[in-house]
C-alpha cells in the first residue's frame, strides 16, 4: 500500500496519438508514478487509420533493454503494465521481464490488460489467446479485460451481469486477485464489473458501475483505463470500488470533453474514431469529481 511507485510500462508508442504508452505514461505522472515506457512498436499513428508506418521491437530487443536496465541495478519496479501485444514472440519475452522482476522485487504488481479484441472480433494473432490464458493470466496481479477478452479467457459466453461475476470467478481461481472487466454490453448501457478476492477462502468482493454509453468511438481508452486503474488501485488497495469509480470519473470527463470539442469544431463524431483529449483533461485526472457511484453486489 503506497502512495506512489515505479511503474514500467511496455506498450505502444504512436507518434501522433494517444494509446499505448501515449495515454498511460502521461496519467501516470499526472498521479505521482515515476513511469518508466518501453515502446513496443514505434508507429506514425494508431492502426485504425487508413494507413500507418513504422518499426515493431521483437522480443529479444525488449529483453536487451531489460538487461541494460539489471546491468545498472536499475531493474526495481513496484509494478508492471503491458497492453497491447502483437505477437507470440513478444508475450514470451514479456513473460521472461515478469519473472525477472519478481526476483528484484517479489511483491511487484503485475497490471495487464488482456488486449485481444473487441465486439466479437480478435485483432491479434489467434495463438496469442492460449498464452494469455494458460501463462499470463496466472503471474499477473489485476487484469482488466473487457468483455469479449474475459470470454475468450474464460470460455464462459457472457450474456448478463451474473456471467460477468462468474467471468471474475474464474479468473481469480487462475491467477490474479483484482478483476475488472471495463464494459459489458447490456442493453445500450456500459456495465463495468469489479472483483477483489482478498483472501483465498472467501468469495470476491464484487461490484459494479453502470455507463451511459456515449454516441462516439474512441482509440485509446481502454489504455487509459488500465492505467488509471493501476494508479487509483494502488492508492486505495483494500477499495478497488474507489478506485474504479475515480477511474471512470476522469475517463466519463476526458470523454465528454473530447466530445465536446469534435462537435464545437463541426466535426461529425460518428464518421470516425476520435482522439481522445487527454493534455486538456489533466485536472480530471489529477482531481476526478465523483460522478460514477459502484454499486457492491
Ligand atoms: P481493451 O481492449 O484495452 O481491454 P476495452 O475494450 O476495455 O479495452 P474500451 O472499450 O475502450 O476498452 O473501454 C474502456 C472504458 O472506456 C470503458 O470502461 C468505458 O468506461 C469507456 N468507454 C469507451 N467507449 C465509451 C463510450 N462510447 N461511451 C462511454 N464510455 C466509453
Ligand atoms: N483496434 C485495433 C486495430 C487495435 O490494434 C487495438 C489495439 O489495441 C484496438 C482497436 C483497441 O483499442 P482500445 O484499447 O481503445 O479498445
Ligand atoms: O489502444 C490500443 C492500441 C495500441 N497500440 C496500437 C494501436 C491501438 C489501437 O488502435 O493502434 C498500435
Amino acid at each position: 500500500p503506497s502512495n506512489t511507485g515505479r511503474v514500467l510500462s511496455i506498450q505502444s508508442h504512436t507518434v501522433q496519438g494517444y494509446v499505448g504508452n501515449k495515454s498511460a505514461v502521461f496519467p501516470l505522472q499526472l498521479l505521482g508514478y515515476d513511469v518508466d515506457p518501453i515502446n513496443s512498436v514505434q508507429f506514425s499513428n494508431h492502426t485504425g487509420y487508413p494507413t500507418f508506418k513504422g518499426q515493431v521491437l521483437n522480443g529479444q530487443q525488449l529483453l536487451d533493454l531489460v538487461e541494460g536496465l539489471e546491468a545498472n541495478n536499475l531493474l526495481y519496479y513496484t509494478h508492471l503494465l503491458t497492453g497491447y501485444i502483437g505477437s507470440v514472440s513478444f508475450l514470451k519475452s514479456v513473460l521472461e521481464v515478469v519473472d525477472k522482476l519478481r526476483s528484484i522485487n517479489p511483491n511487484l504488481t503485475y497490471v495487464c490488460d488482456p488486449v485481444m479484441g473487441d465486439e466479437g472480433k480478435l485483432y491479434v494473432p489467434e495463438d496469442l489467446v492460449s498464452v494469455y490464458r494458460e501463462k499470463v493470466v496466472p503471474v499477473a496481479s489485476m487484469l482488466t479485460p473487457n468483455q469479449f477478452e474475459a470470454e475468450l479467457l474464460t470460455k464462459l459466453r457472457i450474456g448478463s451481469e451474473t456471467d460477468g461475476r462468474k467471468a471474475c470467478n474464474i479468473l481469480h481461481a487462475a491467477g490474479p486477485s483484482k478483476v475488472v472487466i471495463t464494459s459489458i454490453n447490456i442493453d445500450g448501457n456500459l456495465l463495468l464489473i469489479g472483483s477483489h478476492q482478498k483472501d483465498k477462502e472467501q468469495a470476491p468482493e464484487q461490484f459494479k458501475i453502470v455507463i451511459p454509453r456515449i454516441p462516439a468511438y474512441f482509440t485509446g481508452t481502454g489504455d487509459l483505463m488500465t492505467a488509471l486503474l493501476l494508479g487509483w488501485s494502488n492508492k486505495y488497495p483494500d477499495n478497488l470500488d474507489k478506485a474504479a469509480e475515480l477511474a471512470v470519473s476522469s475517463l466519463q470527463a476526458l470523454l465528454q470533453r473530447t466530445l465536446n470539442d469534435y462537435t464545437s469544431a463541426g466535426f461529425d463524431s460518428k464518421s470516425s474514431s476520435l482522439e481522445i483529449r487527454l493534455i486538456q483533461s489533466q485536472d480530471d485526472i489529477r482531481q476526478p469529481k465523483l460522478t460514477f457511484k459502484a454499486h457492491k453486489y
